[in-house]
């Protein structure tokens, strides 16, 4: 096994097009904050990476949406992530964004070194082009059947069911997101990565960790669900992949190079190029050399994501790193699987979501419950389910009954017997073992019952089996419950105050070793229990080796003599009313946007639809409503004569517009006055979920006064 000097973890830098919710944290985030604790508490040199994604298509696209500039999207969600990765605890060393000039220059200098290496194959195609809105749809502008999984909304570089990386030529039935048309091909030219020419190595270094002489990881330490990716796309056979986007948004193709005009990265060229710039970042502001982090064979570089994005981080970024030439590969991809929200898949655009930031507002202090009850839940190896019902009995089962039970129980006795000071006790006395009520224990073996549950804990940490890591806590706080119900010191206090000392004091051993290792999965819990227990606050450098050294020596974690502080709750019971409203509170948004969609009226018969009758026309004059900011007054042409109309569009038309604009008219209705104006029918129009409106109308050219029906 290869000793590593130093680490560096990163986690996806999410797009910056949308808030986070449950499934990102575990996705990419939780598991890796867990990870980097635990190195920290082992008193590893490790760095922790992490930004905004904040180029390319994703972004442009949100911001047509929201009616924003790219830029304020991405300081609106750069802002949100920050305060949400901070409110739920991720520990990053350092977060950064990738509209950071340090990250243009560092994207371009890999680009112009690749380019200069003639690693790159500049080649003429045709690409989809949307001709209405004069643009090439690269990416997210583009949706169509995901040829590998039959998915119908894969993107044009991608999709997100099935973590195919695509091009949009493979695309089944490909729409325009713009104008949801089908694109024409137009001709256009690209950098691409011959990811065929790196096939060979590629394929070696991930099925036997070796690229040469040398053994850079351990195939047998990757998840299955990760190798299995790689090889269905090693061999499918990889394509070369375009680096290259015809878009306005993101970073620019150094203008050095020929041909750069108009041309920006690939955001899966520069995103991943992120990780770098991001630690270039942290090093400047510490006083640090980032060069080590990604360039010496003694670091090991770690990338926490979800499936969806493995081709890249362990086929396409590892080629650009390796052409680049200088720079450590990954000794592991540890991708999680993906998350769903009773018993749906979480959806953005459904609003079938639990964000971050509204579980912060609605559960203030109450991080650790979240934190707990995902990470039980997390899909290490395969998809997995959160629901506010396994969240409520994680909290009320095993929060409360198990971990808070123990600790008050442990802290009131203290307090109760000793006046909260550390009792001393004689090593030579036996109690009920903690394991086994049949069987009799020494204080020493009991210590040392706990140190091998804490090198288990670590075992299971160092292979990212973060679950069972959890567990583990659990059941060294079931040990301890066990420690006091079988040995019973409230009852024993009576009869043999010695011994109850031993018992005692060997339980708030075991709650000062939770108070440490606890720290990567509940570090706001562990600050509470260190308060309790009046201990210093975790630095997070080296204490859970420390205290394994004293436990291995058979010294004790907490000193005789000390005084721990008052009993308070760790926590409490979440009732069901607070479970309704949540589940309401998801359903109701999602069901809302359902029905607005798909809701249709009752039945009419067809004689009623026949009463109307609605003409063809044109407007010929439109004028502003006096004092009324929606109306406008027009003056239509009906063929067979003209008319008055008074009609409530004018926020989304200005008077001047839509002179000659082909309408449909519902030309039997019963005048009206309005604003003092008879108003003699009403023009047809189309309304939006945002209730926008547009003119419903005609094929041009028609004539006025035809019926519609
Ligand atoms: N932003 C995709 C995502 O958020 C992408 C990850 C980039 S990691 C370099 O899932
Ligand atoms: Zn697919």
């Amino acid at each position: 096994m290869k000793q590593f000097e130093r680490y560096l973890v990163t986690s996806a830098l999410p797009y910056a097009n949308g808030p986070l919710h449950l499934g990102h944290l575990a996705g990419a985030y939780l598991s890796a904050d867990i990870y980097v604790r635990f190195q920290r508490l082992m008193g590893k040199d490790i760095v922790y990476i992490c930004g905004s994604d904040e180029n390319g298509a994703a972004i442009t696209i949100r911001s047509k949406k929201e009616g924003l500039s790219p830029q304020e999207i991405v300081d609106k969600y750069d802002a949100l992530f920050r305060e949400v990765f901070e409110g739920i605890g991720i520990s990053f060393d350092y977060y950064h964004r990738t509209s950071d000039p340090l990250h243009h220059e560092t994207a371009q200098e890999f680009f112009k070194n690749l380019e200069s290496k003639g690693e790159f194959v500049e080649k003429e195609s045709e690409q989809y082009y949307d001709d209405s809105a004069k643009m090439f749809l690269a990416d997210r502008y583009i949706l169509g059947t995901c040829p590998k999984c039959s998915h119908e909304e894969a993107y044009g570089d991608q999709c997100e069911n099935c973590g195919s990386a695509l091009s949009p030529t493979e695309l089944i039935n490909p729409i325009s997101t713009l104008s949801k048309e089908k694109p024409v091909l137009k001709k256009t030219k690209h950098w691409y990565l011959p990811l065929d020419k790196y096939e060979a190595w590629l394929r070696e270094w991930i099925e036997t960790g070796q690229l040469g002489e040398e053994q850079l990881h351990y195939p047998d330490e990757w998840k299955n669900h990760v190798l299995g990716q790689c090889r269905s796309w090693l061999d499918g056979g990889l394509q070369p992949r375009s680096m290259t986007r015809d878009l306005d948004w993101g970073v620019d193709v150094p203008k050095s190079i020929e041909g750069a005009e108009g041309k920006k990265l690939y955001v899966w060229m520069d995103a991943p190029i992120g990780y770098i710039s991001s630690t270039k970042a942290w090093a400047k502001e510490n006083g640090k050399d980032w060069e080590p982090y990604w360039k010496d064979d003694k670091t090991a570089l770690i990338h926490f994501i979800g499936k969806d994005n493995i081709v890249f981080h362990c086929l396409i970024f590892p080629s650009i790193l390796k052409a680049h030439g200088d720079y450590v590969l990954p000794i592991n991809v540890p991708a999680n699987q993906f998350l769903n929200l009773e018993g749906r898949k979480f959806s953005t655009s459904k609003n079938w979501a639990v964000w971050v930031n509204d579980y912060l507002k609605d559960f203030p202090g109450k991080e650790d419950e979240l934190r707990y009850a995902l990470i039980k839940n997390m899909p290490e190896l395969k998809d997995s389910e959160f629901t506010w019902k396994g969240y409520q009995d994680a909290n009320n089962t095993e929060l409360v009954n198990n971990l808070a039970n123990f600790v008050n129980r442990v802290i009131v006795l203290i307090n109760k017997y000793y006046d909260g000071v550390v009792p001393d006790y004689d090593e030579n006395l036996m109690i009920t073992a903690a394991e086994n009520e049949e069987d009799m224990a020494y204080h020493e073996s009991e210590m040392l019952l706990l140190y091998d549950n804490l090198d288990s804990l670590c075992s299971a940490l160092r292979k990212y089996d973060f679950r069972a890591a959890l567990k583990k806590i659990m059941d060294i706080s079931s040990l301890g419950n066990q420690l006091l119900q079988f040995n019973a010191p409230w009852k024993l206090v009576k009869t043999d105050e010695e011994t109850v000392k031993v018992v005692m004091n060997l339980a708030l051993q075991y709650v000062t070793a939770i108070s440490v290792a606890i720290k990567p999965f509940l570090p706001f819990t562990s600050d509470k229990l260190r308060n309790l227990l009046q201990l210093e606050l975790l630095q997070e450098k080296g204490e859970l080796v420390d205290i394994m050294d004293d436990l291995a020596e058979g010294k004790n974690i907490i000193e005789i003599g000390h005084t721990i502080g008052k009993p308070t709750h760790l926590f409490t019971r979440i009732e069901n009313s607070v479970m309704d409203e949540q589940r309401n509170k998801l359903f109701a948004g999602a069901v809302q946007e359902e029905s607005e969609e798909s809701q249709v009226k009752p039945n009419i018969a067809f004689e009623d639809f026949t009463k109307m009758d609605i003409r063809t026309a044109t407007i010929l004059t439109a004028e502003k409503v006096e004092k009324a900011d929606k109306l406008l007054k027009l003056e239509v042409d009906l063929g067979f004569e003209k008319r008055t109309v008074v009609s409530g569009i004018a926020k989304f038309y200005k008077p001047e517009e839509i002179i000659g604009q082909e309408v449909l008219v519902l030309a039997n209705l019963a005048p009206r006055k309005i604003r003092g104006v008879e108003s003699k029918g009403m023009i047809l129009m189309a309304e939006n979920e945002e209730g926008r409106l547009s003119f419903v109308s005609p094929e041009k050219g028609w004539s006025n006064g035809f019926s519609v029906s």
